[in-house]
């Protein structure tokens, strides 16, 4: 394949064009998504998703991972529809609370498979649905088609890049 110095150049100004399928998708796509506000990556976590449906549903390994989030998961449950928001926003926003910090102890697949299931909680109506007639913001609605133009593998790297860096590590200095 010829790289021209035009679609080099592209490659840096634009993360949205054919450049995608390069290496360096995966960073771009990763820092875009940290530069959304905090209802916008949960916004975004949503569509992504709905969009990846049944393709993302965690086999046996990630079912098996769920039940080292299960405590969190529950206590989460039992919560009004505001404090599971604010919960979501905490972690997000890397704020730290003990529900952040009960995450960050999890390891990287589990943090998917808990934000996994904290979206089927949602869609069985255990926590706070998406607002009804919720309209993504442009940045949400550019990103998702960034992320749709990836490979599968590259979308999973991508959405375990933005989970890990939720929550607080409880260990870091
Ligand atoms: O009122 O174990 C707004 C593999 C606005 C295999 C809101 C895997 C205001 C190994 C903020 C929007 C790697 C494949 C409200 C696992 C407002 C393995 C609310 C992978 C109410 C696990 C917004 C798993 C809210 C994968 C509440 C890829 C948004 C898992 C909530 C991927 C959004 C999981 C949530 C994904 C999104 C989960 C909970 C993409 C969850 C997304």
């Amino acid at each position: 394949m010829t790289y021209t110095t035009e679609s080099a150049s592209n490659r840096f100004s634009n993360p949205f064009n054919s450049s995608t399928q390069f290496a360096d998708a995966v960073p771009a796509t990763t820092a875009l998504f940290n530069s959304l506000s905090v209802d916008d990556q949960l916004a975004m976590l949503w569509y992504a998703y709905t969009e990846m449906g049944r393709s993302i549903t965690p086999a046996a390994p990630g079912a098996a991972r769920l039940q080292l989030a299960e405590g969190l998961l529950n206590q989460i449950k039992q919560m009004s529809h505001a404090e599971q928001l604010q919960v979501m926003r905490d972690l997000a926003a890397k704020r730290n609370t003990p529900v952040s910090r009960a995450y960050g102890i999890l390891s990287n697949n589990t943090k998917l498979a808990f934000w996994y299931e904290l979206s089927e909680l949602m869609v069985q109506g255990f926590v706070v649905p998406m607002p009804p007639g919720y309209q993504p913001s442009r940045d949400v609605v550019k990103l998702l088609e960034a992320i749709k133009q990836l490979d599968f593998g590259q979308q999973i790297t991508v959405l375990r890049n933005t989970v890990v860096n939720m929550g607080v590590d409880p260990l870091a200095d």
